[in-house]
């Protein structure tokens, strides 16, 4: 049968080898392209291993537009040449090749290697991220919805939203989650961790510039999910030292009596509307958002106490919103439905004034 015969020699068209030169040369020029193109000063750059990283992302571009250019030049080119013609009888087919060892060799040998290159060097480069310089400075990062929580080993209380790091310190941080799925994703030093509950995963890094960069949630989290970020603010041993100490003497103010016979319920509505609404609406209990509907705590006959089993006048708010609240749903006996986290006062950024006001309007909304 004709198939078996010796391989025919194969007309590859009259302008195949201008095409290659041309591909060939957009290959380069591209190529060029991804090697000089500015990584560092367009995405910024905290640190190791951002770096590694970097390198690695520009191999596997220039590999993969090498793929994309010829696969797509040579496509577009056959297709032209090996149109169908008016001339060509009805029903014709195309030349049909078989057996091209030499050909099939070569199709196994190169991606063979790139792929290699491409093991050894991603496996390399993971190694380091794992065990990279020990742990100088062991943190925690904790998400939740929707902010961030940091603790650091010294420090009783945790911090929210900014995550301060002495600059040149190899920092260790178990990445968790409290409620649902989160990320923990830091652009200007290329790495990535997801939030799980129940479960803690390492990231090793040191950050080497001075400054302020991005933590973002990439884990569609609920309905805040896009505002979930935080700021990680890389600063000198002396001034980690200071927001240490400030930190430790702001937790030991925690908890001060709050004046709440000074609370204003209209200064508390505008307080609510920026810090609040996210999770509460002023409905009645069922009207859940993320946390219980609010307009109605003092004349709920369902509910008459609030979930931590205090009394809803402004003495339970202030008390909920100091400590925040996870737990049963104790109005509905010991063993209520637990609804979620109700973040505590340091989370949710209130002075004790905000405390007031916010309870003086909510205890306002169940007289209206
Ligand atoms: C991230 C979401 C979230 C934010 C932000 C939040 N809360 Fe809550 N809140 C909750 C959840 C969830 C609960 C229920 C906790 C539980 O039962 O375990 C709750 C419970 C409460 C309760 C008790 C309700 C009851 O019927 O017993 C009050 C009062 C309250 N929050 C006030 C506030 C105020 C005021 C703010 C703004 C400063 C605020 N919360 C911000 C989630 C939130
Ligand atoms: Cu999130």
């Amino acid at each position: 049968m004709a198939q078996h015969a010796a391989p025919q020699k194969v007309d590859l068209g009259p302008g195949f080898w201008p095409v290659t030169i041309a591909l060939t040369i957009a290959n380069a020029i591209i190529s060029y392209g991804i090697v000089v193109f500015p990584f560092e000063s367009l995405f910024g750059f905290m640190g190791e291993p951002a770096a590694d990283i970097d390198l690695l992302f520009r191999f596997m571009s220039i590999v993969g537009n090498a793929i994309f250019v010829y696969v797509c030049g040579y496509l577009v080119y056959f297709s032209i040449v090996w149109r169908r013609r008016k001339s060509d009888p009805p029903g014709a087919i195309g030349i049909q090749v078989h057996d091209a060892p030499k050909l099939e060799l070569w199709w196994t040998v190169i991606p063979a290697i790139i792929v290699l290159i491409l093991a050894v060097f991603s496996v390399r480069i993971w190694a380091n991220l794992q065990n990279a310089a020990g742990d100088v400075l062991t943190t925690e990062a904790i998400g939740h919805q929707f902010n961030y929580e940091f603790r650091y080993p010294k420090l009783k209380a945790s911090v929210y939203d900014e995550f301060h790091l002495p600059v040149g310190v190899p920092v260790t941080v178990n990445v968790t989650a409290v409620d649902v799925l989160h990320s923990f994703w830091l652009p200007e030093m290329r790495i990535k961790a997801d939030m799980v509950p129940g479960l803690v995963q390492t990231l090793r890094f040191t950050p080497e510039h001075i400054g302020r960069f991005h933590i973002v949630c990439t884990e569609f989290c609920g309905t805040q999910h896009a505002n979930m970020r935080a700021t990680v603010v890389v600063e000198s041993k002396a001034d980690f030292d200071a927001f240490l100490a400030k930190q430790a003497s702001a937790a030991a103010a925690q908890g001060a009596p709050v004046a709440l016979a000074a609370g204003d319920a209209a200064t508390g509505q505008k307080t609510f509307a920026q810090k609040c609404t996210a999770c509460h609406g002023i409905g009645g209990f069922a009207q859940k958002i993320v946390g219980p509907g609010l307009g109605q705590l003092a004349k709920d006959p369902d509910h008459p106490k609030l979930v931590t089993g205090e009394a809803p006048d402004a003495k339970g708010i202030a008390h909920i919103l100091q400590a925040g609240y996870q737990g049963p749903d104790q109005s509905q006996g010991k063993n209520g439905p637990s609804l979620g986290v109700m973040p505590n006062q340091q989370a949710n950024a209130l002075s004790a004034k905000d405390i007031a006001d916010l309870s003086a309007y909510l205890v306002s909304l169940s007289k209206k």
